[in-house]
Formats: structure tokens, sequence, C-alpha cells
């Protein structure tokens, strides 16, 4: 007797949880919204990956897993070189400011186009990456 209603609750978790399977599979546009991670390096200084492809409304994550000052801004009124930045119109531009060994920062995308931004400390190195928000 207790087999069987054993049996019967598996039965019935089981079939909740290939329900529940079916439905995540079946509703990809109402997939939670992702982080992406960037690393820096200091050797030579740069973003890896250089490019990441995101949808609207997901997060990067910027880590500084190197041992200097890192920084990921789009502002063009601290860059060196105003055209090694860029975001879609009517966009506030972002400033991390420094991030020292170990920190990380993370901005939310909520606007499509491209961004393009770079690292204070080492622009001239050309330590610049692109977030394509879809
Ligand atoms: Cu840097």
């Amino acid at each position: 007797m207790c087999e069987s209603i054993f049996g019967t609750t598996f039965k019935r978790v089981s079939a909740a949880l290939a329900a529940l399977l079916l439905v995540a599979m079946v509703v990809p546009s109402m997939a939670a919204a992702k982080t992406v991670e960037v690393k820096m390096s200091d050797t030579p200084p740069k973003f890896i990956p250089l490019t990441v492809t995101i949808q609207k409304g997901d997060t990067v994550e910027w880590i500084n897993n190197a041992a200097s000052l890192h920084s990921v801004t789009t502002d063009s009124a601290s860059a060196q070189n105003p055209t090694d930045v860029s975001s879609p119109k009517g966009v506030k531009p972002f400033d991390s400011g420094f991030m020292a060994p170990g920190a990380k920062w993370s901005y939310t995308f909520t606007v499509p186009g491209t961004y393009k931004y770079l690292c204070l400390p080492h622009e001239k190195e050309g330590m610049t990456g692109v977030v394509v928000v879809k």
C-alpha cells in the first residue's frame, strides 16, 4: 500500500517536472536576462572577449582579474580620442571609475545598438571593446 502511494506520488511529480521542462523549452522568449562576463588583462592590456553580443535587458559584468587598474567608459568627454567610444542616440555615457585588481563592475543594457567603450588607463594601448545589443 505504501508502495502504491509512493508510486502515484512519484508519477505526479514526474509529470509536473516534465510539464515544467516543456514550458521552459517552448517559451524561450521568457528566458531570464543573462549576465555576460568580460575580463580585463594586463599583458597586453585588453578586454576579453573584445566584442560581446547580447539581448536587450542583459547585463555585462567586467572583471578586473589583472594586477593593475582598469576601467570601462563610453564617455567621450574623458576619452583622449572621442571616436574610441560611442553609444546609441539618447543613451547617457557610463563610467565604472578606476577598478582595482579583483574589482567587478556591471551595466545593464536596455537600449539596442552598438556601444564602443575603452579603458581610461590603457586607451593609448588600444584597450577598447564593443557591446552589441540586439
Ligand atoms: Cu586597462
